[in-house]
Protein backbone atom coordinates (compact mmCIF):
# COMPACT_ATOMS: atom_id res chain seq x y z
CA UNK A 1 0.00 0.00 0.00
CA UNK A 2 2.60 2.77 0.98
CA UNK A 3 4.27 1.56 -2.73
CA UNK A 4 1.44 1.94 -4.29
CA UNK A 5 1.55 6.12 -3.04
CA UNK A 6 5.06 6.68 -3.55
CA UNK A 7 4.47 5.29 -6.53
CA UNK A 8 1.17 7.84 -7.42
CA UNK A 9 3.14 10.97 -5.78
CA UNK A 10 6.39 10.44 -8.14
CA UNK A 11 3.90 10.07 -10.81
CA UNK A 12 2.45 13.36 -9.77
CA UNK A 13 5.31 15.76 -9.49
CA UNK A 14 6.77 14.13 -13.12
CA UNK A 15 3.68 15.12 -14.60
CA UNK A 16 4.02 18.54 -13.17
CA UNK A 17 7.51 19.29 -14.08
CA UNK A 18 6.56 18.11 -17.28
CA UNK A 19 3.84 20.82 -17.46
CA UNK A 20 6.53 23.61 -16.13
CA UNK A 21 9.08 23.01 -18.12
CA UNK A 22 6.87 22.73 -21.51
CA UNK A 23 5.24 26.01 -20.15
CA UNK A 24 8.91 27.68 -19.88
CA UNK A 25 8.86 26.82 -23.60
CA UNK A 26 6.12 28.04 -24.31
CA UNK A 27 6.36 31.29 -23.45
CA UNK A 28 9.89 31.61 -24.52
CA UNK A 29 9.12 30.87 -27.91
CA UNK A 30 6.23 33.46 -27.75
CA UNK A 31 8.87 36.13 -26.20
CA UNK A 32 11.21 35.61 -29.23
CA UNK A 33 9.09 37.05 -32.30
CA UNK A 34 8.01 39.27 -29.99
CA UNK A 35 11.34 41.45 -29.70
CA UNK A 36 11.49 40.95 -33.82
CA UNK A 37 9.05 43.37 -34.69
CA UNK A 38 10.19 46.06 -32.33
CA UNK A 39 13.99 45.90 -33.36
CA UNK A 40 12.84 47.15 -36.80
CA UNK A 41 10.86 50.19 -36.13
CA UNK A 42 13.50 51.16 -33.91
CA UNK A 43 16.17 50.78 -36.57
CA UNK A 44 14.19 52.66 -39.04
CA UNK A 45 13.44 55.49 -36.75
CA UNK A 46 17.84 56.99 -36.61
CA UNK A 47 17.47 56.79 -40.40
CA UNK A 48 14.55 58.88 -40.84
CA UNK A 49 16.16 61.27 -38.60
CA UNK A 50 19.22 61.67 -40.50
CA UNK A 51 18.05 63.88 -43.47
CA UNK A 52 16.16 65.87 -41.13
CA UNK A 53 19.13 68.56 -39.95
CA UNK A 54 19.72 69.20 -43.61
CA UNK A 55 16.74 70.97 -43.93
CA UNK A 56 17.14 73.64 -41.30
CA UNK A 57 20.69 74.28 -43.25
CA UNK A 58 19.76 75.43 -45.74
CA UNK A 59 17.09 77.77 -44.48
CA UNK A 60 20.12 79.74 -42.52
CA UNK A 61 21.81 81.44 -45.63
CA UNK A 62 18.50 82.96 -47.06
CA UNK A 63 18.63 85.95 -45.00
CA UNK A 64 21.96 86.82 -46.16
CA UNK A 65 21.76 88.36 -49.50
CA UNK A 66 18.62 90.54 -48.17
CA UNK A 67 20.21 94.02 -46.90
CA UNK A 68 23.11 94.47 -49.72
CA UNK A 69 21.41 96.33 -52.00
CA UNK A 70 19.58 98.68 -49.68
CA UNK A 71 22.58 100.34 -48.72
CA UNK A 72 24.81 102.29 -51.27
CA UNK A 73 27.79 103.80 -50.54
CA UNK A 74 29.91 104.80 -53.55
CA UNK A 75 31.74 107.72 -54.11
CA UNK A 76 31.67 109.34 -57.61
CA UNK A 77 34.54 111.57 -58.86
CA UNK A 78 33.87 115.23 -60.16
CA UNK A 79 37.21 117.33 -61.56
CA UNK A 80 37.09 121.15 -61.70
CA UNK A 81 39.16 121.85 -65.04
CA UNK A 82 39.28 124.83 -67.66
CA UNK A 83 36.53 126.80 -65.06
CA UNK A 84 34.12 123.72 -65.47
CA UNK A 85 32.57 120.59 -63.30
CA UNK A 86 33.26 117.56 -65.08
CA UNK A 87 31.19 115.40 -65.43
CA UNK A 88 27.89 117.35 -64.47
CA UNK A 89 25.31 116.42 -64.06
CA UNK A 90 26.43 113.20 -61.90
CA UNK A 91 23.82 110.52 -61.06
CA UNK A 92 24.15 108.90 -58.01
CA UNK A 93 21.78 106.89 -55.17
CA UNK A 94 21.00 107.58 -51.94
CA UNK A 95 23.76 107.30 -49.46
CA UNK A 96 26.79 107.79 -52.49
CA UNK A 97 29.66 110.31 -51.86
CA UNK A 98 30.40 113.19 -54.43
CA UNK A 99 34.57 114.53 -54.30
CA UNK A 100 35.22 117.02 -56.07
CA UNK A 101 38.61 117.53 -57.05
CA UNK A 102 40.38 121.20 -58.40
CA UNK A 103 42.53 120.38 -61.43
CA UNK A 104 43.03 123.44 -61.92
CA UNK A 105 46.04 126.14 -61.30
CA UNK A 106 43.69 128.88 -60.26
CA UNK A 107 41.06 128.28 -57.04
CA UNK A 108 37.61 127.90 -56.82
CA UNK A 109 35.09 126.56 -54.10
CA UNK A 110 31.95 124.25 -54.38
CA UNK A 111 28.78 126.69 -52.97
CA UNK A 112 25.20 124.97 -52.76
CA UNK A 113 22.00 125.61 -50.77
CA UNK A 114 23.11 122.54 -48.58
CA UNK A 115 26.87 122.49 -48.46
CA UNK A 116 30.04 124.30 -48.86
CA UNK A 117 33.20 123.85 -49.86
CA UNK A 118 36.39 125.63 -48.24
CA UNK A 119 38.42 127.60 -51.42
CA UNK A 120 40.04 124.27 -52.97
CA UNK A 121 43.15 125.34 -54.21
CA UNK A 122 45.41 123.11 -57.00
CA UNK A 123 45.13 119.69 -56.29
CA UNK A 124 42.55 120.21 -52.76
CA UNK A 125 39.37 118.12 -52.78
CA UNK A 126 36.13 118.19 -51.12
CA UNK A 127 33.69 115.69 -50.60
CA UNK A 128 29.72 115.57 -49.84
CA UNK A 129 27.84 112.51 -48.77
CA UNK A 130 24.39 112.36 -50.22
CA UNK A 131 21.81 110.82 -47.97
CA UNK A 132 18.41 112.32 -49.74
CA UNK A 133 17.09 111.86 -52.96
CA UNK A 134 16.42 114.98 -55.26
CA UNK A 135 18.37 117.48 -57.50
CA UNK A 136 21.00 119.95 -56.30
CA UNK A 137 22.64 122.85 -58.36
CA UNK A 138 25.63 123.65 -57.30
CA UNK A 139 28.19 126.41 -58.55
CA UNK A 140 31.73 128.06 -57.83
CA UNK A 141 31.68 130.72 -55.00
CA UNK A 142 34.65 132.50 -56.75
CA UNK A 143 33.11 132.24 -60.22
CA UNK A 144 29.50 132.07 -60.30
CA UNK A 145 29.21 131.24 -64.04
CA UNK A 146 30.37 128.08 -63.42
CA UNK A 147 27.89 125.52 -62.47
CA UNK A 148 26.62 122.13 -61.65
CA UNK A 149 24.55 119.49 -61.22
CA UNK A 150 24.15 116.17 -58.57
CA UNK A 151 20.73 114.22 -58.87
CA UNK A 152 20.53 111.36 -56.28
CA UNK A 153 18.48 108.85 -57.22
CU1 LIG B 1 35.82 128.64 -59.62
Amino acid sequence: MLNLYKQLVLGATMLSLTVLLSGCLGQTKTVTPATVPAALPSNSQPEAQTPAPAAPAAVTPAPTPAPTPAVSSQTVSVSIQNFAFNPSPVKIKVGDSVVWTNDDPAPHAIKAAGFNSATLNTGDAFKFKFTAAGTYAYSCAIHPSMSGQVIVE
